[in-house]
């Protein structure tokens, strides 16, 4: 059986905020139509593809902030995508909002099947930002006031013939999140992201941004020897720039496609899962080389510390 997985990674332009979540799914069944003449298996879309990023604003009441979460999924906002893909056999990846019955809320991503069914959820875990309103930044990263920790894990399912594992934006940039799922076998990693270019605590660092994305998808493909695909929701919304740099990368470290824009566009590559291989029977080979007795602190300690403490 072919271990070959044609994905898609289908970045997003920029959400108004005023746009209806008909209008984000309707231009998401677009992207899926396109991804399905390039014949892919699964596409990818951004973190929090249902909405405006909410967290570049600071809101006080459960009402204000709630408007963008979704109470259920799929909900009838959202079906006419599960039932495109389901005709289509084609599966998806897709960010929201989530607000559980008992009134939690987490940055969550699910994972559909070619038959419509959610396969995986993944509640992000590194969520980014501040708690409370700064009126000196030119905008706001609110997620850590508008979410909590994400409860779940890093998943690894089984689906579209081989493991799939999942994060969201930030987490992109933690080894941590891509060594738990290498151990536990993930064979592909997929994620969506909202970056701003401009990070307003170090904004020396702006001009790095796109770099950056590349360095931590790159390093934790290789690392792991495993497929990435990272999916932006990119270009100028309510003012506020987000980078682009949708990618697909190989076990290799080596980026195998690439969007060119900062709008709603799509790329395909065909991912052969059996290319995991190539780095995990060797450089990485996690069995014969890994060393955990002396990666203690990493669990120990969420912090540095001071002295060479074993
Ligand atoms: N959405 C998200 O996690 N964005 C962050 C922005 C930088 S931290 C304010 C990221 O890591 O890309």
């Amino acid at each position: 059986m072919s271990r070959i997985v044609n994905v898609a990674a289908a970045q997003m332009g920029p959400i108004a905020l005023d746009e209806p979540r008909s209008s984000a799914v309707s231009r998401m069944m677009a992207l899926l139509r396109e991804a399905k003449d390039e014949h892919a298996d699964l596409v990818v879309f951004p973190e929090l593809a249902l909405t405006t990023f909410f967290p570049r604003w600071y809101m006080v009441t459960d009402a204000e902030i709630e408007r963008f979460f979704e109470r259920g999924m799929p909900n009838p906002d959202v079906q006419p995508l599960f039932d495109l893909a389901r005709e289509l056999s084609i599966g998806f990846n897709l960010g929201y909002a989530e607000l559980t019955p008992d009134g939690q809320r987490f940055n969550t991503a699910i994972l559909v099947d070619k038959a419509g069914q959610i396969v995986g959820k993944y509640r992000k875990v590194h969520l980014p930002g501040h708690f409370d309103n700064e009126p000196w930044r030119p905008f706001q990263h609110l997620e850590k006031r508008y979410f909590e920790t994400g409860n779940l894990g890093f998943p690894v399912v089984e689906a579209f013939g081989g493991k799939v594992g999942m994060c969201i934006c930030n987490d992109r940039r933690w080894p941590e999140t891509y060594r738990v799922m290498g151990l536990k076998g993930a064979e592909m990693i997929v994620l969506g992201y909202n970056t701003p270019l401009h990070y307003p605590p170090a904004p020396e660092h702006d001009y790095l941004q796109d770099f950056h994305n590349r360095l931590v998808m790159q390093a934790g493909a290789y690392q792991n020897g495993t497929w990435v695909v990272g999916v932006a929701k990119a270009g100028r919304e309510e003012g506020c720039d987000l980078i682009g740099g949708t990618c697909i990368i190989a076990p290799t470290g080596e980026v195998v496609a690439e969007c060119a824009g900062l709008e709603d566009e799509v790329v395909v590559a065909p991912c052969d899962l059996d290319r995991c291989q190539e780095i995990r029977s060797n450089v990485f080979n996690f069995a014969l080389h890994r060393e955990p007795e002396n990666y203690q602190l990493i669990t120990a300690t969420k912090g540095a510390v001071s002295g060479d403490t074993k």
